[in-house]
């Protein structure tokens, strides 16, 4: 059980069933589920390919993998907030920038969930976006190279949960902070005062449309509540933002039961047009922070680290008409939007039903002031003004909604289990079928923008229990397959996944396909390092540093043979890979190095740094087997005495002595 809201909503189980059901995790029917032609739903055959790309958020492994649909078949982790040893992400020296914080290198973190970019609401195969849940960060990701592209890390923030949710054209990436937390000059408070010392804010992160660079456009100050999840409205709710908050006790300690007091917390309302007019119109305050903005350059195939100062702050106590609360029933993890934006859904973990708002609602609400009190000064609406209507006993722990193009809305439910289908109009249950276990998020292909691909809903599972082979005290985590094409839900396929997996996204393989880079061009390549041919490859000195221009092409490195390296030297690998050919990556490796290998792509350069701790003769290989004298792939590198006058030499094919040695 990795997540921790387990714990929360255990002892508040609705009823007895539902422990019952917890505790056993087994819903009724775990056998039956799979009807006779599942198989052929899900077979891709031997070199064909799926239909969609599913981005899996890894959990606590910090990575997004990357599956195939209907398949399940894995076909790349790609490393976001934790190093990855397989492809020398965080390792070599062009990388590590891109795990830079404002509290230095930080080789790991959790992601929880993805958001694809969308224009006009719809999927663009541009980038996909990720958080990082503990050091506050979000990451983007290129889908043309399915690299990590660039990390900004989120200041006034701790337990970056509400996030990465974005606006319908990519303007923004939003990033809510699940810890309130001390904010301001006063850091060192008093945990006891949190009532007094402790705010919440939300930050808009831009996104320009060309490059996709971030920045942080502005933050607002919100009360100290506990943010969890959001979504952008879309069509007639476009320039509204929706974050699910919960503690609205703040509460400090003891949260399973002190943050579970009351029957409602909120749905907090955020006018982002409005706030883009006071920043524009100079009402925001600048505050002094600090945070890191990673950005890798294509060109040098480089990361670069700059740390920032300052960041815009909205107060909505100062600038009215930016935010609004509404009550939503108790404890809600899912806040999502449908295809129409009409219909905000609340999915409240500790509630007996599903909210649904009207943003037509909302806004003759708030023209009408019809306010039931404020919070924190802002305005609460009341929420029989602002309810299009509840789903009535869908099920226990809803957790989060998607929506197909139909007018179908698809729930998760933790407690029960199960995923539940309901009409978003008129809010009947219409289908419900059971998952394994203990499903956390859910997904339907394009299920948050405003066309939904529909076809599957996919559940991810926190539990697995006798679904797989067993592996030890820990077991595969999980996703389950099932088709949505007819009124009834299908099980079709369960699959494993790596890390938790939290949230996902699936689009059409052919809006990515398509993009796909296959090489990074060798006369594009501006690394200040690049060897560009076997003929500039070189070895030289700087004082206590060695620099190796090294080139790799099939199925040999240029320089190959490497002495003069002394004791005390710090030795530099920067392998440029000459191949221009799709797929053919070179590895390099050298022993008794403390890191990890390089995985260089074709036409890349990257660099290893060594530090050799002894004299003796050792042996690089090429890590990636890329032909059939791959393992051929090798040299060696002797390291001398400190005070030893071998001079530096390099060479390939040279089978003559070498310099004497004395
Ligand atoms: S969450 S079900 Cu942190 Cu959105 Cu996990
Ligand atoms: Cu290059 Cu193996």
């Amino acid at each position: 059980m990795k997540h921790t809201f387990f714990k929360r909503v255990l002892p508040f189980a609705v009823t007895a069933a539902a422990l019952a059901a917890m505790q056993s995790c087994k819903p009724k029917g775990a056998q039956s589920a799979v009807g006779g032609d599942a198989a052929s739903k899900v077979y891709v055959a031997p070199g064909k390919y799926d239909e969609f790309y599913n981005f899996v958020s890894g959990g606590f492994s910090g990575q997004m993998s990357v599956y195939g649909l209907p398949s399940g078949r894995l076909f790349r982790v790609i490393p976001v907030f934790s190093v990855d040893p397989e492809k020398g992400y965080g390792y070599s020296e062009e990388s590590k920038a891109m795990l830079n914080t404002s509290t230095g290198f930080i080789p790991w973190d959790d992601l929880h969930h993805i958001a694809l970019s969308t224009t006009d609401g719809s999927h663009d195969g541009r980038w996909a976006f990720g958080n990082a849940n503990n050091t506050p960060r979000i990451a983007r990701v290129d889908l043309k190279t399915f690299r990590t592209a660039e990390i900004i890390e989120i200041p006034n923030s701790a337990g970056n949960h509400s996030s990465p949710f974005i606006t319908e054209n990519t303007e923004y990436v939003v990033a809510g902070t699940r810890f309130s937390v001390p904010v301001g000059d006063k850091q060192d408070v008093p945990i006891n005062t949190y009532k007094d010392n402790f705010k919440g804010t939300v930050s808009f992160i831009g996104v320009d449309a060309g490059s996709g660079r971030m920045n942080i456009a502005f933050q607002l100050l919100l009360p100290g509540v506990n943010f969890d999840l959001a979504r952008a409205g879309k069509g007639k709710s476009h320039g509204w933002f929706f974050f699910s908050c919960y503690n609205s006790e703040k509460a400090n300690t003891l949260l399973e039961v002190n943050a579970s007091q009351k029957d409602k917390d909120f749905i907090i309302a955020i006018n982002w047009k409005k706030a883009e007019e006071y920043v524009k119109a100079g009402k925001g305050q600048k505050k002094a922070v600090k945070y890191a903005h990673n950005v890798y350059d294509e060109a040098t195939h480089s990361a670069t680290s700059t740390i920032e100062n300052e960041v815009i702050v909205l107060d909505p106590n100062e600038l009215p008409d930016m935010v609004y609360m509404m009550p939503c029933p108790k404890s809600p993890h899912g806040c999502d939007t449908d295809p129409t934006g009409e219909y905000i859904v609340g999915s409240g973990k500790l509630a007996a039903t599903i909210p649904v708002f009207s943003f037509t609602k909302m806004q003759e609400a708030i023209a009408a002031k019809n306010f039931e009190g404020e919070y924190d000064g802002i305005p609460v609406l009341k929420y029989d003004a602002v309810l299009h209507g509840e789903v009535k006993k869908p099920g226990l722990g809803p957790l989060h909604t998607e929506f197909d193009a139909n007018g179908f809305a698809y729930t998760s439910f933790f407690v029960s289990s199960e995923i539940v289908k309901w009409n978003v109009k008129t809010l009947e249950v219409v289908d419900r079928v059971p998952t394994y276990y203990s499903i956390g998020h859910l997904c339907v292909p394009g299920g948050p923008t405003k066309k939904p691909w529909g076809k599957y809903v996919i559940a991810y599972n926190k539990i697995t229990k006798d679904r797989y082979l067993p592996t030890g005290p820990e077991l595969a985590q999980s996703a389950q397959l099932y088709s949505i094409d007819g009124d009834k839900m299908k099980l079709l396929l369960d699959f494993p996944t790596i890390g938790e997996p939290h949230y996902a996204e699936a689009i059409p393989a052919d809006l990515l396909m398509k993009n796909s880079q296959k090489i990074y061009k060798i006369e594009e390549n501006k690394h200040p390092h690049a060897t560009l041919g076997d003929n500039n490859a070189k070895v030289v000195r700087k004082g206590n540093e060695v620099h190796v221009y090294m080139t790799s092409i099939r199925s040999h490195f240029t320089p190959d043979n490497i002495e003069g390296v002394k004791l005390g030297d710090v030795v530099y690998f920067h392998v440029t890979n000459l191949e221009q050919d799709w797929d053919i990556p070179h590895g390099f490796a050298v022993k008794g190095a403390n890191n990890a290998e390089l995985l260089i792509m074709p036409g890349e350069t990257q660099t290893l740094t060594w530090k050799p701790d002894r004299t003796g003769v050792f042996p690089f290989y090429c890590t990636d087997f890329c032909s059939a004298l791959h393992q051929e792939m090798q040299g060696y590198i002797r390291v001398s005495a400190a005070g030893a006058n071998v001079p530096l030499t390099f060479s390939t094919g040279k089978t003559e002595p070498a310099a004497e040695t004395k």
